[in-house]
């Protein structure tokens, strides 16, 4: 019969679907298991980036079921987001309609690979349904103050025509479209991530079991923790008095303080109005100021920058020597960060020595390397190694270690300072100038000022018809129908919020609402959500490691601030997979080389695009995507299938292992008991440790290989028979969480009943896998020359004896000369010879 994978497919992906096969229920006794693969942006077709990352999460949770877990795999859409909007001008159409009819197309395709999913939890976060949660977080973030309004210099995309957090933005170019951001300032909300920045910290601790080390330190980097402490500098008056306020900087070296010879201030700094005015100065430090605010930001960040500053006509004393130093404005400073004020240590912090140089300021060396004078005339750069204090007062001769502690002691008895922290993570600015996201609860009163909405009033939903704007800006501001409402607390004319929220703040809690996905008087069913909680497995593309990974572990930790849930961590394990590539590029339209899975499917089957994608590599490997690669994989199937269709009459219908020894009397029946029982100890090493899938399919084929040379010998006799049958079944059980549907069809054509990704994992016997006797290859030079038995576990000489004398052996050693014998125990002898 010939191998019709479309009709075998469709077949069983109706069959488990209307069986509710894999619909899960929290109320079990089994352990959970929830495994989870980040749900795609509806964009129009799955690509084979999704094949692959919902093929590793189909593995899983078969893998996982088959071991006795009670599974949780749920599937959603990531529905909000502006290609709806820009499909929408672009086709006239609404972006619900191009969102829902895409959904649909990828519902089908994804079906199509018969994927176990509880699609009784399927959810789309642009419906209120999804949404008015949301909204109720935002109101009780906002009683918290976790939520805040703030006008700030902002991110701005020019072609998104939208605001961008920090995380979107990507060395200065914005995530989705790769436009040059620009700066903005607007007044927009903020959620107070910063809160759990050392929470957020001190959990990667946790993680790292589960979590690649990669993604790990790109978040600890991302948040950026910087232990130091704050220094007060009084500013010398017109009369010399200080008594005319203070400027305070961030130092991670305190230890330097005695070095500190002049300030540098960051442009936008607060203090520089009222330090120029009425001096001379002040033209020339405006015009710079005004220069360097207008300069973009990444270049402005970036290591190599010119440095420049301006002498703003003003000093201030350094607290512990009493010197006076002259207040400068430099383009290095940022103002954002620690107090947007930096104590200039030009001999010993390469940025300010360089400013030192230009600008012919003072230096002063406080750290001496041991055994070496600095002097600052010869110095070519700043000494920001460890050392010895030197000119430092009672600190002399401290290591410069030691010395930060008791130079922070010393800030903290004489009120001259404080040991304090600093975060590079900013607050996160979920507002956007955009339509198609879920709208933020919240309304401008003129009597009232800004008003929360109330919960009865949720969901605020969008309004259906709006008139999109040619040039992409959101029509929220000018549909009245919306904006334009009643004050919640007043009753009077108000008018609503236009922003819309983030759409990573959808993503950042999907994965909890899946639990009660249907549940209409709450966001969650606290038994479910306690039950299913953390996902134990999930699964996505490494571009998220800090973006949707840090909003998602700061959003559990706020909702359970909230009394929402009982967990500190949403994701116990993370795998992150690599990319599937064409002649080693990123698949992409405009490069003309992406590979369809549609088509892929229409021509191999699922089963076969499945295992490819499996087989090709290990899963956080990238791969290419090739021709003789998927045909190599549709070859095994037809091996598999052929192999069943060779032996229908022989084989009996019997689950996997459970061929006895009395069974494998024979020694053929032997050999190949144990190779089922050494198959089955691999594969499932392979896929519980590091889902090397690829490993453990490489397996399964060489006991294919197996059953092919021993079938024939084996399938006269009934013991024989049962030996085969029972190899087969391990084949198709293994098989069934890679290529479900011919497993199954294969299980039922010999007779099984039940279905086979219903079946147990296989257990081996180590009985099974001992062996009284092993088989040892003998070569000489490479060439097959005998065969020995010796017992099981010999030792390298008593093999070399045996092979040495098995009489073929011999006879081709009698007339020459032995170089070398090389023994591999339980394999193979090779004799050199000369
Ligand atoms: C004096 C000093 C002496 C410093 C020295 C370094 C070396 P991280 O580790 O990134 O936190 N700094 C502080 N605020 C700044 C700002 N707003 N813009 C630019 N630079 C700023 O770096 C902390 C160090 O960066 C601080 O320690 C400060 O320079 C500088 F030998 O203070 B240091
Ligand atoms: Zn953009």
């Amino acid at each position: 019969m010939k191998y019709d994978h479309q009709s075998i497919e469709i077949k069983w992906q109706r069959t488990r679907e209307e069986s509710g096969a894999f619909h899960c229920d929290h109320h079990s006794d089994k352990p959970k298991y929830y495994v989870l693969e980040m749900f795609p942006y509806p964009s129009g077709n799955i690509h084979m980036g999704h094949v692959r990352n919902y093929s590793i999460g189909d593995v899983v949770a078969r893998f996982k079921r088959m071991q006795g877990f009670n599974v949780l795999h749920p599937m959603g859409w990531d529905a909000f987001g502006l290609p709806a909007e820009n499909a929408a001008i672009k086709h006239g159409t609404h972006p619900a309609k191009w969102t829902f009819s895409n959904i649909d197309n990828m519902r089908t395709q994804l079906r199509r690979l018969g994927y176990s999913y509880d699609w009784r939890r399927e959810l789309a976060t642009c419906t209120p349904e999804y949404y008015r949660w949301e909204q109720q977080f935002f109101l009780r973030f906002f009683e918290k103050g976790l939520v805040y309004r703030k006008q700030a210099p902002q991110n701005w995309c020019p072609k998104c025509h939208t605001v961008l957090a920090n995380e979107q933005v990507i060395e200065g170019l914005c995530w989705r479209c790769d436009s040059a951001v620009e700066q903005k300032n607007l007044t927009q909300w903020f959620l107070r991530i910063t809160d759990y920045a050392e929470e957020l910290l001190a959990d990667l601790d946790k993680l790292e079991a589960g979590w690649p080390e990669r993604v790990v330190s790109m978040q600890r980097n991302w948040i950026g923790k910087s232990i130091g402490a704050e220094i007060v500098f009084p500013l010398e008056g017109p009369g010399g008095s200080g008594n005319d306020g203070s400027i305070t900087v961030f130092t991670t070296r305190q230890d330097t303080v005695f070095g500190a010879t002049f300030m540098s201030l960051a442009p936008e700094h607060p203090l520089v109005e009222q330090l120029i005015d009425g001096k001379p100065e002040a033209p020339a430090v405006r015009a710079f100021v005004e220069r360097i605010r207008n300069m973009d930001r990444i270049v402005r960040q970036s290591d190599d920058l010119e440095k420049e500053g301006v002498f703003t006509g003003a000093y201030c004393v350094n607290p512990f020597t009493g010197r006076r130093m002259p207040i400068w404005v430099a383009n290095f400073v940022l103002a954002e960060y620690g107090t947007g004020a930096v104590m200039a240590v030009p001999a010993h912090d390469q940025r300010d020595f360089e400013f030192a140089r230009k600008y012919d300021l003072p230096m002063q060396v406080v750290i001496q390397p041991e055994g070496d004078a600095l002097d600052t005339a010869a110095m070519q750069a700043a000494w920001t190694e460890a050392g010895l204090l030197v000119n430092s007062g009672e600190f002399d001769g401290l290591p410069n270690e030691a010395a930060k502690q008791k130079i922070a002691d010393s800030l903290e008895a004489s009120g001259k300072g404080r040991r304090t922290v600093n975060y590079r993570l900013r607050d996160w600015n979920i507002s956007r100038q955009r339509y198609w996201g879920a709208p933020i609860p919240v309304v401008y009163c003129d009597a009232c000022g800004v008003v929360a909405e109330k919960d009865e009033n949720l969901p605020v939903l969008l309004p259906p018809e709006v008139r999109t704007h040619e040039d992409g800006r959101s029509p929220l501001p000018d549909t009245p129908e919306f904006a334009e409402c009643a004050c919640p607390k007043c009753g009077g004319k108000a008018r609503r919020e236009t922003d819309t929220m983030d759409t990573f703040v959808e993503s950042s809690w999907y994965f909890a609402r899946y639990t009660s996905a249907s549940k209409d008087d709450g966001a969650f069913d606290p038994a479910a959500l306690k039950y299913w909680m953390p996902v134990d497995q999930y699964i996505g593309g490494v571009e998220h490691a800090i973006l949707h990974l840090l909003y998602s572990r700061f959003f559990v930790k706020a909702l359970r601030d909230c009394g929402y849930m009982d967990l500190d961590e949403p994701f116990a394990n993370l795998l992150t997979q690599g990319m599937v590539l064409k002649e080693g590029a990123k698949m992409s339209k405009s490069k003309g080389n992406v590979v369809d899975p549609t088509e892929m499917i229409a021509r191999y089957g699922a089963d076969t695009v499945r295992l490819f994608c499996l087989f090709a590599a290990p899963p956080e490997r990238d791969f290419d995507w090739s021709d003789s690669g998927i045909e190599g994989s549709y070859r095994f199937i037809g091996r598999i299938w052929r192999l069943a269709e060779e032996l229908s009459g022989v084989l009996m219908p019997v689950k996997a292992c459970s061929a006895t020894a009395a069974d494998a009397a024979t020694p053929q029946g032997k050999d190949l008991r144990n190779k089922e029982h050494a198959t089955v100890r691999k594969a499932g090493a392979d896929i519980s440790d590091r889902f090397q899938f690829n490993t453990a399919i490489a397996a399964v084929m060489e006991l294919v290989n197996a059953l092919y040379l021993a079938k024939d010998e084996l399938s006269g006799d009934e013991g024989g028979r049962k030996v085969l049958s029972s190899a087969v079944a391990t084949v198709l059980t293994l098989l069934s969480p890679i290529t479900p549907h011919i497993a199954e069809e294969l299980w039922a054509s010999i007779g099984n009943t039940g279905r086979v990704t219903d079946e147990p994992w296989p257990q081996w016997s180590e009985e099974a896998l001992a062996r009284d006797e092993e088989t040892i290859v003998v070569q000489i030079n490479g060439k097959l020359r005998g065969r020995v038995s010796v017992p099981a576990g010999a030792d390298a000489k008593a093999i070399e004896a045996a092979a040495l004398s098995e009489p073929n052996v011999a006879r081709h050693l009698e007339d020459v000369t032995v170089r070398k014998v090389v023994v591999i125990p339980g394999k193979l002898v090779n004799v050199v010879v000369g």
